[in-house]
C-alpha cells in the first residue's frame, strides 16, 4: 500500500485544465439560456478560471477556442499575460473548424479546396498562438464527416486528413504536441472522419512522433471500455490527454462523474497500473475538462467537476496493487474486484480536506466559493456591461 505522503504528492501533482468555453453561455441546438454570471470576454473566461483554480488549487492552465477567444487583430502575448495575471496560464489551443460556412462540407476532408485552404490558414494561425502564448498542445477535434451513403468518397477523405494531420506537424515547434481526437458521430450523421480511437492512432503515427491521441470521455458509443482503450494506448506510449464528462446518451458533455463515477476511477486506476505495475510513463498526460453546462451555474459546475476528479483520482490510489495481483495470480476473480470495489469505497474527502488546509486553501472549496459573493458581483458588473444587448454566446 502507498503511505501518505505518496498519495499526497501524487495529488499535487495532478492537475486538470479548465476550458475556456465553459464559462460563456452555451446551449444546445433548441435554444439557449443564459447566465447573468457567465463570461463574455475572454478577460472574464480568465478571470473565472483563475477563481477556480484559487479555490481547488489544481486548474493552473486554460483551453482556449481560437475562433471564440481570439478576435483578429487579438495580440495572443497579450492573452497570456491576462492569464497571468489572473494566477493561471493558456493551455491547449483548440482551433475551430467547423462554425465558418466554409466548413459545410468538411475541413480538411472536405472536397472543397476552399475549405481545406482556410482551414490551412487557421491552423497555422493556431500553431502562432501556440507560440505565443507557450502553449505545448494544438487540440484538434474535427466535425468532418458526411451525412449520407455516398455523398463522398471515404479513402480520398481519409488521405486529405493524414495528409493535412502530417504538415501541420511539419508547422509545429519541437516543443509542442499534436492531440488528435476522435468521435463516432455527431454533427455527420453517417460517418465521421475520424470515428474512433484507433482511427486517431492511426493518424497520430502518421502525422508525426509529437502527435498522441485525446481521449474525450463522452464520444464513444454505450458500453465501450473506456479504461481497456486507456491501457491499450499507454502501452503504445500514444495517450496524449483526456475531455472529461460525463454522458447518459451520447457526447451530453455532463459533469464528470455525475452518471458514473466508477467509470472514472477505473481510468484512474487503468493508469496507476501502467505506471507502477508496468514502468510506462503516464507524466504527459493531459487532464482536460470539455463540458458545457447548460443549466448549472458555470463555476460551480466546474468546481464540482475538478473536486469529482481528484476524488476518483485518490480512491485510484485507494487500490491495494499487492492484493490484486495475487487475487489476479491465483484466479480469485471475486476478491480482484473486490479490491477495487474497496478503493472505490473509500473515503477519501478527508484527506482531500486536509491537502487543501495545508496548501492554505478553504477545505470546501464550493461552500467558499459561495461565500465569497463572486458570481453575484460578477454577474450584477456582467449584466450591466451586456445592457440591452443579446447575450454573447460562443458556443455554435
Ligand atoms: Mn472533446
Amino acid at each position: 500500500m502507498q503511505d501518505r505522503d505518496q498519495i499526497l504528492s501524487k495529488l499535487n501533482a495532478f492537475e486538470v485544465e479548465t476550458p475556456s468555453w465553459g464559462y460563456a453561455d452555451t446551449g444546445t441546438r433548441f435554444g439557449k439560456f443564459f447566465q447573468d454570471a457567465a463570461a463574455i470576454t475572454i478577460e472574464d473566461k480568465l478571470q473565472d478560471a483563475g477563481t477556480v483554480h484559487r479555490f481547488t488549487g489544481c486548474c493552473p492552465s486554460v483551453a482556449v477556442h481560437v475562433l471564440w477567444d481570439f478576435a483578429e487583430g487579438t495580440d495572443p502575448g497579450q492573452v497570456g499575460k491576462l492569464a497571468e495575471a489572473q494566477g493561471v496560464r493558456i493551455g491547449s489551443i483548440n482551433p475551430n473548424l467547423f462554425q465558418d460556412q466554409t466548413y459545410k462540407f468538411g475541413s480538411v476532408c472536405s472536397p472543397n479546396p476552399d475549405a481545406r485552404a482556410a482551414a490551412d490558414e487557421h491552423v497555422r494561425r493556431c500553431i502562432e498562438i501556440g507560440k505565443a502564448t507557450g502553449s505545448g498542445l494544438l487540440s484538434l477535434w474535427f466535425a468532418d464527416g458526411t451525412n449520407y451513403p455516398g455523398q463522398d468518397d471515404l479513402i480520398s477523405r481519409k488521405r486529405l486528413m493524414q495528409d493535412a494531420l502530417r504538415r501541420w506537424h511539419s508547422w509545429m515547434p519541437d516543443d509542442m504536441t499534436m492531440l488528435v481526437e476522435y468521435k463516432p458521430f455527431e454533427p455527420a450523421f453517417y460517418h465521421t472522419d475520424i470515428a474512433d480511437w484507433g482511427m486517431s492512432y492511426a493518424f497520430s503515427k502518421f502525422a508525426g512522433p509529437q502527435a498522441k491521441v485525446l481521449v474525450d470521455t463522452g464520444h464513444h458509443f454505450q458500453g465501450v471500455n473506456i479504461e481497456h482503450i486507456v491501457s491499450f494506448l499507454l502501452d503504445e506510449g500514444m495517450l496524449g490527454g483526456f475531455h472529461f464528462n460525463d454522458r447518459k446518451y451520447a457526447d451530453d458533455d455532463l459533469t464528470t462523474g455525475s452518471i458514473d463515477p466508477y467509470a472514472v476511477f477505473r481510468i484512474f486506476l487503468a493508469i496507476r497500473l501502467a505506471e507502477e505495475r508496468h514502468g510506462l510513463d503516464a507524466s504527459g498526460i493531459a487532464y482536460m475538462v470539455d463540458q458545457s453546462h447548460n443549466l448549472k451555474p458555470k463555476i460551480e459546475a466546474m468546481i464540482q467537476t475538478v473536486t469529482t476528479a481528484q476524488e476518483m483520482f485518490l480512491k485510484a490510489q485507494m487500490v491495494d496493487l499487492d492484493g490484486l495481483a495475487a487475487a489476479q495470480a491465483s484466479m480469485n476473480i471475486v476478491d480482484a474486484e473486490n479490491y477495487l470495489r474497496e478503493g472505490f469505497e473509500e473515503d477519501v474527502r478527508p484527506l482531500l480536506r486536509e491537502w487543501r488546509s495545508f496548501k492554505g486553501m478553504a477545505a470546501e472549496p464550493l461552500l467558499a466559493f459561495r461565500e465569497s459573493g463572486y458570481e453575484a458581483k460578477v454577474g450584477a458588473e456582467r449584466k450591466a456591461r451586456r445592457g440591452d444587448a443579446a447575450p454573447a454566446s460562443s458556443y455554435a
